[in-house]
């Protein structure tokens, strides 16, 4: 018989897949975001209160993830539909080996991108097909408690990763509209899941975008 291998959002155990006890949240946005200074940020607040943090990132945060996400972000030339399969193969091993482990295990688990990438950059800025990712996000069945988006307008993007002055991966290469469909994939995803993704100003202070998160954070899941 079929086995439902979906979870649900607050963690009762479902056949097939460990339950799942902590909290779950992700980052995303376009390039330069100040997603993974965000990120960061967050983590070290959880740890100064003494809470279990997982923070990882994605592609990555396994071995073997860490090896395609060279691939990756590396020169090779690589179809769309080739670089969604390559995201979600990374996925896979990251979650079943790294994430749920640490949700059983009672961990905040703050994770930079997640499938809301795959969705926003491989099948709005690039075409593949919206169902056929959707499929695969329903493989990987793991729901973020929270989705933190952080929004920035593309000069200021531009502008930071000017600022950074080192060598740019084939993403953050993209064109102007490319980079327009990507934010509208984003914006179309928290607007048809408003319970679990929150914009946030990409612009504003870290400390004070981290406040914010901590506080809906506490509001959302009593952590
Ligand atoms: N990708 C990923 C896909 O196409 N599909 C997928 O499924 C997944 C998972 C990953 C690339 O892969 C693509 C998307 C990505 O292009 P990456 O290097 O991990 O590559 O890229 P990013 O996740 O985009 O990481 P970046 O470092 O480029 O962006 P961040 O993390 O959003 O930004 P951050 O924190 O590094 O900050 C960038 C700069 O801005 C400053 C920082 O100091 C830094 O210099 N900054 C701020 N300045 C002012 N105010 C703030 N609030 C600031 N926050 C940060």
């Amino acid at each position: 018989m079929l086995k439902l291998l979906l979870d649900d959002r607050r963690g009762r155990a479902v056949s097939g897949v460990m339950p799942r006890q902590g909290v779950f949240i992700t980052l995303e946005g376009g390039e330069g975001a100040g997603k993974s200074t965000a990120a960061g940020a967050l983590a070290a607040m959880f740890q100064a209160e003494g809470a279990d943090v997982l923070l990882t990132r994605e592609p990555g945060g396994t071995a073997a993830a860490e090896a395609i996400r060279g691939l990756l972000l590396g020169d090779t030339a690589l179809d769309p539909l080739a670089q969604t399969l390559l995201h979600f193969a990374a996925r896979a091993d990251h979650v079943a080996m790294k994430i749920r482990p640490a949700l059983a295990a009672g961990a905040i688990v703050i994770c930079d991108r997640y499938y809301d990438s795959t969705m926003a950059y491989q099948a709005y800025g690039q075409n593949v097909d919206i169902a056929a990712v959707a499929g695969l996000i329903r493989m990987i069945g793991l729901i973020p408690d929270i989705t933190f988006m952080l929004n920035v307008p593309e000069v200021v993007s531009r502008a930071r990763l000017v600022a950074r002055n080192r060598p740019t991966d084939r993403y953050e290469r993209m064109d102007g509209e490319t980079m327009a469909r990507i934010a509208a994939g984003f914006t179309a995803i928290a607007a048809a899941e408003p319970a679990r993704c929150v914009v946030l100003d990409g612009t504003a202070r870290t400390e004070a975008m981290v406040a914010q998160m901590r506080g809906i954070i506490t509001a959302r899941t009593g952590r």
